[in-house]
């Protein structure tokens, strides 16, 4: 169905359009104060029609859907389903400046007032001071209504006189900055009616639940340390691709020193998320971490561009999707609910929408909600990811959110439905951050395009397991030795004591081994004479026998032993060229290394063989063990290699031991 049908037909379903509307007209509204510790009743209502006396006076197609149409057509649509009648109307005020300064500077405050005054040339200079805002003479009267209209909803539902209401307002403010106006925002509405609350009501918790599309990253820099809000948005995000391009939206973003666990990302990273995704967010995030924060209040950032239709947020949620959520959010704070207008761009979906909204508050029954109920995939991604995110700061999350096991990244993205679905194929760490990272080196090689490439993958996925974002995971590497050298580096500068590192096949690294916080185990064809084995550098001379399995003995009797002495708090293995190890043996040494460092390994490959990289994503996800096959034991030359291996180290590797002789007790 396309969309304006699927609009269509949830407007014809839930008796929102001219053909089969039908209200109830015999409600009265309920007007009566009630100052009792029951809950209180009736929906306020709270627009003028000044709001709409501003607008853009001049080309900006970033701009020029923020409209005075919006609250025109939300309110006539109202009025339409015979919904304003049945509100208590509640009169706007100009919120003052002392309302104003509870978020923003006296200075920025200064610099909004000045626009009045100004002409077209001086409006638009200001203006691109800020990114995607427009001043004109009426913006800072219109900013101040917006503000008071919001505060008096906030009163009257504190007050008891209503139970809850909507604010129609603009211009929005969820965007908007201490010292900054920013897409279409001038004063943060739902910010300052927060700390007003706290302040005027003695409040300790609050929830701010914020539908709006796009991440109100306003709101989070007010109350990023603050424990006594709770903010919670999600947001078309795309892997940082979409407007406002910030780091900060994504879902690791849970708050900051004492506001740790109380700011709630959930990042949309593909457009088209509908019904079930937002109902998915709800029931897996937002509901089981609200229900435990026990909110005293909520204020809803409650903006429609992420609704169907909506040209800024390309997302397919219909209407009635808004009245669940609201639903939902009326089971907490005994009922205190406050809805802000925001965003909403589609003027048709946006007022139906509101509808929804106001005949929810108003306690009508609830519309079915259209669509087969199952979130997409990477909706589920994200709703993991914020849960494993928060894992440390909610009950509810506690237990049970199981982390993301593997993480990929792989040359040619295309390969990525041949690995399991559990896998998480990376995008590569951004240009920016990584250009960062490689200038604290200063050396040659990174000026290479190739070995540059190299390294995003690998620091891409190592840098999810440091950050135990990942258990474990894979990358393929063009020039693996040089990936490696600056990953070990990485390793160490996070704090790492002990790195396992075993290189399987031909290779030089230029590492200095001497004070431990390495081991290297280099698997390779050939007796290399150059080094002599030492504590932390071990050959491990070794032909594979491609009709036999006979790794067995390698990974039991020497390379088990020496890793569990070690001790290491991460392994990495690498694949080179020449490896003398077959998919089998690489998979098993992947498989039972998960012992050690918390499972986290890291795997290296410098081959596009894509046989070889599903297998380690096998081992690796743990979906399935590798099938090794009938059992045949190793060759003499195999057996007697690992034999020397084992007296020549057994002194330093004590798990070595298999044999009393040449015991010498305490050494
Ligand atoms: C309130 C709101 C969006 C700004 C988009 C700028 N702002 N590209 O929805
Ligand atoms: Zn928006």
């Amino acid at each position: 169905m396309r969309e304006a049908e699927l609009l269509r037909v949830s407007l014809r379903i839930h008796g929102l359009t001219k053909e089969t509307g039908r209200e109830n007209k015999e409600a009265a509204p309920q007007q009566r104060y009630k100052d009792s510790p029951a809950m209180a009743s009736g929906t306020a209502l709270i627009y003028d029609d000044e709001m709409t006396s501003y607008k853009l006076l001049w080309d900006d197609p970033e701009c020029d859907i923020e409209v005075p149409e919006r609250l025109l057509s939300s309110y006539e649509q109202l009025k339409h389903y015979h919904l304003v009648e049945r509100c208590i109307h509640v009169p706007v005020r100009e919120g003052t400046e002392e309302e104003i300064m509870l978020v923003h500077s006296s200075e920025y405050l200064e610099v909004v007032k000045s626009t009045q005054t100004m002409n077209e040339e001086e409006l638009r200079r200001v203006s691109e001071n800020y990114d995607a805002v427009y001043f004109h003479p009426n913006t800072y009267r219109c900013a101040k209504l917006a503000v008071g209209a919001t505060l008096q909803l906030v009163d009257s539902v504190m007050s008891g006189k209503v139970r809850n209401g909507m604010a129609l307002v603009r211009p929005p403010g969820h965007h908007s900055q201490r010292n900054a106006a920013n897409g279409f925002c001038v004063f943060n509405n739902v910010a300052i009616a927060a700390q007003y609350a706290k302040r005027r009501y003695g409040l300790q918790r609050i929830l701010i639940v914020d539908w709006d599309v796009h991440h109100g990253q306003g709101v989070q820099y007010v109350f990023e340390e603050d424990p006594s809000v709770l903010y919670y948005s999600w947001h078309r995000y795309e892997h940082q691709q979409f407007w406002p391009l910030l780091r900060e939206s994504d879902y690791d973003a849970v708050g900051q020193g004492k506001g740790k666990g109380f700011n709630l990302n959930v990042p949309w990273n593909k457009v088209g998320m509908g019904n079930s995704d937002y109902l998915a967010a709800f029931f897996h995030v937002l509901l089981p971490v609200a229900f435990e924060f026990v909110p005293e209040l909520i204020l809803v950032s409650s903006g429609y561009d992420s609704g169907i239709g909506d040209p800024e947020g390309q997302m397919n949620a219909t209407p009635e999707c808004f009245a669940h959520l609201t639903h939902f959010l009326m089971q907490l704070a005994n009922g205190r609910l406050c809805a802000v207008l925001e965003g909403g761009y589609h003027l048709k979906s946006l007022s139906e929408s509101v509808c929804m909204t106001v005949k929810t508050l108003l306690r009508d029954p609830l519309p079915q909600i259209a669509g087969e109920m199952a979130p997409c995939l990477s909706a589920i991604e994200s709703i993991q990811n914020v849960r494993g995110a928060h894992k440390p700061y909610w009950k509810c999350l506690m237990y049970e959110v199981p982390p993301v096991k593997t993480a990929a990244a792989i040359v040619s993205k295309a390969d990525a439905h041949l690995l399991p679905v559990s896998v998480q194929v990376e995008m590569e760490m951004n240009a920016q951050e990584l250009k960062t990272f490689v200038s604290a080196f200063d050396v040659e090689l990174v000026k290479e395009e190739k070995a540059l490439l190299s390294l995003q993958n690998v620091l891409a996925v190592l840098d999810k397991i440091l950050k135990k974002k990942a258990c474990n995971g894979i990358a393929e590497s063009s020039v693996a030795s040089v990936s490696i050298t600056f990953a070990l580096k990485h390793c160490f500068d996070f704090g790492l004591q002990r790195v396992l590192c075993i290189v399987v096949g031909d290779m030089d690294l230029e590492l200095d081994l001497d004070d431990g916080k390495m081991l290297l185990m280099n698997i390779c064809q050939k007796q290399q004479t150059e080094k002599t084995n030492s504590k932390y550098y071990i050959s491990l001379n070794w032909k594979e026998d491609a009709e036999r399995n006979n790794f067995f003995c390698a990974v039991l009797g020497f390379i088990l032993p020496v890793a569990y002495s070690y001790q290491p708090d991460l392994m990495i293995i690498v694949i080179g060229p020449n490896r003398s190890l077959g998919v089998n043996g690489i998979s098993l040494l992947t498989c039972l290394l998960q012992g050690l460092a918390e499972s986290r390994i890291l795997v290296v490959i410098q081959d596009t063989e894509i046989k070889l990289v599903q297998s380690v994503a096998k081992a690796l996800s743990g979906v399935s063990t590798p099938d090794f096959g009938a059992y045949t034991p190793a060759s003499q030359e195999n057996v007697l290699e690992i034999k020397r291996l084992r007296d020549q180290l057994q002194q330093e590797w004590k798990m070595l031991r298999c044999s009393v002789r040449n015991w010498v007790s305490g050494s």
